[in-house]
């Protein structure tokens, strides 16, 4: 598990070279835009109930099929393992967009979860939909202009995006 800083540490050790002053001025200017980060984190982490329940409400009215009798989220059993999975899959998300780093989602979370799912018979392209609308709302909260310092957050919120992508990929 890696973040921003010893991934650039292992890369320049790997090599046995001195960091770059590229490598200074990225890490510097992370740190200098370090309070959209954590807002971005804050409202991901203090919103995450909202998040998981509207994707997953969102999920079942178009895939009806996997609340009716026979589907992957019927029984109580299993729409809690459904809920709990997007859950875990967002708590991920937000160490990701703290460390600044995808590793720790890839090595903790979504690392055989595509073999997990097929042995389970749980649609992967499914949860890659709720992964989406998990996606859209976090976006949504995290980008919110109101009530905060006005501030470009594009960069942010791509680098956001690209972890939901990410987990989408990784099991669809
Ligand atoms: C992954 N999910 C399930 C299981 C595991 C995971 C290991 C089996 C054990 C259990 O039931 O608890 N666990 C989960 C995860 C990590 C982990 C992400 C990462 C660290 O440790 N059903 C649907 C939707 C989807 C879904 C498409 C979006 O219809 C999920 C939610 N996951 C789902 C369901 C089960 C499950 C288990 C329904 C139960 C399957 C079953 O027992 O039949």
């Amino acid at each position: 598990m890696l973040d921003a800083f010893t991934r650039v540490i292992s890369q320049a050790d790997t090599r046995g070279v001195y960091l770059t002053n590229d490598q200074f001025d990225a890490l510097g200017s992370m740190v200098a835009e370090s309070n959209k980060r954590m807002d971005t984190v804050n409202r991901i982490t203090s919103n995450s109930s909202t998040i998981v329940a509207n994707a997953a409400r969102a999920l079942f009215a178009e895939q009806p099929q996997l609340i009716a009798p026979g589907g992957n989220a019927y029984t109580s059993r299993r729409m809690a393992a459904c809920l709990r999975d997007m859950e875990i899959i967002l708590r991920y998300v937000t160490y990701a967009m703290f460390a600044a780093d995808g590793s720790v989602l890839d090595d903790r979370c979504l690392n055989g979860l595509q073999e997990t799912y097929l042995a389970l018979g749980v649609p992967g392209a499914s949860v890659a939909e709720g992964v989406n609308k998990m996606k859209e709302a976090a976006i949504a909260i995290a980008n919110d202009k109101n009530a905060i310092t006005a501030g470009d957050c594009s960069a942010l919120m791509s680098e956001l995006a690209s972890y939901f992508d990410r987990a989408a990929a990784a099991v669809a």
